[in-house]
């Protein structure tokens, strides 16, 4: 039976949400291609699904294809994003859903890629297979709204994050500690949705952080480690730089000091001399650019206070988290307190999302 709004039925939204959870459950894994899920059915029974692989490939639809025991026949197929219909790193889609005469097709939303966009349609439809789209399409849009921002502003999608106590600090030195260990799985859960996390040097130097995902299993799926590093500050003492390996280090500099170019060089990491402006300081769209050129699509930004007000003041973050403990924290020799309560009142006062978590409250702020 189909709803009022739209020619669907409650049963194939049931199969596009399972689709959409499948590729949500993806995201952030597949690199520069969007994650895509993919559920096939016949005679109103799922007789396979598939996402798109780690890294990118294989795409969904391969995977869901090629997963199934039943004869594809005259089966369904319900996917999140059109389907391809270009020779890229893998053969078309389409071209596998006509030869295994899949009879039906239903996708939400088209794909922003121009070599695919739109035309995935009428050589379906060409193919004489039923094609609706349009299925659960504002939550497609929703899934795909960081891939969109990837291929039209050719920028990293950006995730900005700060934990500060009731007393609005961020830093002391007395006391390290600030939101609970339930709020760490989701800075954890950050860590894994993104495939960059950018620091400062000074922040690194101040909490020899590890920056990884420390959520079970999911180790190997930490995020690139970026330190903007003008004058090469960076301690070599620092966990960051005991687990430089195979290029997860990124490291922005503007400094002639050989000798620590050439250790951390040695080291793997990837050193990029970055010229700065007539302030000097570094200009963050270049950065970003220059990050998103060398695949950094999703990028988590842990900062401090001074670059967390850079990105906020640019309207930079696509979403920024706030993690706010219930307690006070003392302030010692050294602190640091949270300046850009105002920005986000007036800038980013549109669309927020609030929540408990155990003691901490949790902020959302979306552009
Ligand atoms: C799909 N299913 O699961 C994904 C798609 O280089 P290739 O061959 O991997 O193609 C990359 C393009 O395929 C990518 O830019 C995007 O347009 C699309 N992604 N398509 O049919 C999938 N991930
Ligand atoms: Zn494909």
């Amino acid at each position: 039976m189909s709803t009022k709004k739209d020619s669907f039925t409650s049963k194939d939204k049931k199969f596009m949400k399972l689709a959409l959870d499948l590729a949500r459950v993806r995201k952030g894994l597949t690199g520069d291609n969007p994650s895509v899920g993919c559920v096939i059915v016949k005679k109103d029974k799922i007789i396979s699904i598939g996402q798109t692989g780690y890294g990118g490939r294989p795409h969904a639809e391969h995977n869901a294809i090629s997963n199934c025991f039943e004869e594809l026949k005259d089966s369904k197929m319900y996917i999140t994003l059109e389907p391809c219909n270009h020779y890229g790193k893998t053969p078309p889609c389409t071209k596998n859903i006509v030869k295994n005469k899949i009879s039906e097709v239903y996708y939400s939303i088209d794909d922003i890629d121009p070599k695919v966009k739109g035309k995935s349609y009428s050589i379906l439809k060409e193919n004489n297979i039923n094609v609706k789209k349009g299925l659960l399409k504002k939550e497609a849009l929703n899934l795909y709204k960081s891939y969109y921002i990837n291929r039209k502003k050719q920028l990293p999608y950006i995730i900005g994050k700060i934990a500060l106590s009731k007393n609005k600090i961020i830093y002391s030195d007395i006391s390290k500690k600030i939101t609970s260990k339930t709020s760490d799985k989701l800075t954890h859960y950050l860590r894994l949705k993104c495939d960059g996390i950018l620091i400062t040097s000074k922040t690194l130097n101040t909490d020899n952080p590890k920056l990884d995902c420390r959520l079970d299993g999911y180790m190997k799926f930490s995020p690139k480690r970026i330190i903007l590093d003008k004058n090469l500050r960076i301690d070599l003492k620092s966990y960051i730089v005991k687990s430089i390996k195979n290029e997860n280090t990124i490291i922005f500099h503007n400094s002639n000091n050989r000798n620590k170019k050439s250790f951390l060089i040695k080291k793997g990491a990837i050193l990029i001399n970055q010229p700065t402006n007539k302030y000097k300081n570094f200009d963050l769209k270049k950065i970003l650019k220059k990050l998103y050129m060398i695949g950094v699509k999703n990028l988590l930004v842990e900062g401090g206070d001074k670059l967390t007000k850079s990105f906020l003041q640019k309207r930079m973050f696509n979403e920024f988290y706030m993690f706010k403990s219930s307690k006070n924290l003392l302030k010692g020799n050294k602190y640091v307190n949270f300046t850009s309560s105002g920005i986000l009142d007036t800038k980013y006062d549109k669309y927020k999302i609030n929540f408990k978590l155990a003691t901490d409250k949790i902020r959302i702020y979306k552009i």
